[in-house]
């Protein structure tokens, strides 16, 4: 399917690819198993424009399109789903909403580090009681004497720990739910933000998953990010994107599990022969496959939308929806495959599993990107 990217977009894929398997894949499994945050990678990548790869030069971006970043993230994915992770919910939920919704200064302050990579970005949307219901947050903010003084507690924020840039909901009024929200920008230095619980997960367990506490954090006015009570459309927006990072995540992982399987099937010898050579093994194969370039078709279809400018939020849940599934479907077939093998850490396959299940889960559930797509049909 190589077929439909241009010559750049095919030279980026070369290069993370190769920086991919050479740098990452011998450091993944041990990073993973211990929990570690993959300093150094991160470093590289950002100097290779990894950080910023869709935002203009002018402010430190790499100057490419959407899909290149969907592409990007795949390949980085295939070898290391917590890396994707890192860097998609940097990039999507973080830098994106500082350039759409910022204004002039806000873009001037603070997208030159998060492009670059001296700074990580966290989003943090998600409460105790506001997961899929996103528009129940508790977490308030209250002008006072010309700032704006946050409290309350938000969960499960990728990049948490390492974050030094928070994009941050919090009802301005209560009473009005989604339409009561606003967006801010908060510093990790900020007095009485606190970083609280890490989760401890079944994957993904590179990146940190941080509970944020806000103790009376005081901001500048100027650091609210959007209107006034318009913060719920700023998530929403910057979800439609994030959940096309999550996809390509996705497709990265399918990847893994399709050329890993494809591999064992080739060497393992089952009753004479490579169990390749089983109609049952091919079936599965052929069935990851095309499972995999359909999924891939939504995503690069989806980014395609929003490199043009067009509206895409059902495209993008559909994508999602899709490939997350799709990952899901291959990382297990990946690990019958490989049978008891499958199940032991000799092999990356129980990886791959553990790395797809979130994907039908962080930036709206499976669940909710049905309802987004449902709604979208039956208006
Ligand atoms: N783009 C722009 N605006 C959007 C939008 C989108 N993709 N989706 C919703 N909106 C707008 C709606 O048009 C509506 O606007 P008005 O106030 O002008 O009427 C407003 O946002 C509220 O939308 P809606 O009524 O659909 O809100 P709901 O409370 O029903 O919530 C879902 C909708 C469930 C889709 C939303 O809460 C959601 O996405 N939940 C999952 C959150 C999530 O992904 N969390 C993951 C953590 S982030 S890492």
């Amino acid at each position: 399917m190589d077929y439909l990217l241009t010559e750049e977009q095919l030279m980026l894929k070369d290069m993370v690819s190769k920086y991919a398997a050479e740098k990452i894949a011998p450091v993944a499994s041990e990073n993973e198993r211990n929990h570690r945050y993959p300093a150094e990678i991160i470093n590289e990548l950002s100097e290779l424009g990894m950080l910023g790869i869709y935002f203009p030069d002018e402010y430190g971006g790499s100057g490419m399109d959407f899909v290149s970043y969907t592409i990007a993230i795949e390949e980085i994915s295939r070898h290391c789903a917590s890396t994707g992770v890192i860097i998609s919910a940097h990039t999507s939920l973080v830098c994106d909403p500082i350039f759409r919704f910022g204004t002039e200064e806000q873009k001037q302050k603070y997208l030159p580090d998060l492009l670059s990579g001296n700074k990580i970005g966290s989003f943090t949307l998600t409460e105790a009681g506001a997961g899929s219901d996103a528009g129940a947050t508790q977490t308030t903010a209250k002008l006072v004497d010309d700032k704006w003084v946050l409290n309350g507690a938000k969960l499960f924020a990728t990049n948490g720990k390492e974050a030094e840039t928070f994009v941050l909901l919090a009802s301005t009024d209560l009473s009005q739910k989604t339409r009561g929200i606003s967006a801010f920008i908060v510093e990790k230095d900020t007095p009485g933000l606190s970083i609280g619980k890490l989760e401890k997960k079944l994957g993904i367990r590179c990146s940190s998953t941080a509970e944020i506490i806000l103790e009376d954090v005081t901001i500048p006015k100027e650091n609210m990010l959007g209107e006034l009570n318009k913060g719920f459309k700023v998530a929403m927006v910057t979800l439609d994107g994030g959940r096309l990072g999550i996809a390509s995540q996705a497709l990265g992982i399918a990847k893994a599990s399709i050329e890993d399987a494809v591999k064992y099937a080739k060497e393992r010898i089952q009753f004479g022969r490579p169990i390749a050579d089983l109609q049952a093994i091919q079936w599965m194969i052929a069935d990851m496959k095309t499972e995999d370039d359909a999924a891939k078709l939504l995503v690069w279809s989806a980014a395609t939308m929003k490199d043009k400018g067009l509206v895409y939020s059902t495209e993008s849940a559909i994508a999602k929806l899709k490939a997350s599934e799709v990952a899901s479907f291959c990382a297990n077939k990946c690990v019958q495959i490989h049978g008891g093998y499958g199940y032991t850490e000799d092999f990356n396959a129980e990886r791959y599993l553990r790395d797809a299940k979130i994907t039908e889960i962080y930036e709206g559930t499976s669940e909710v990107q049905r309802l987004v797509i449902a709604r979208a049909m039956l208006k």
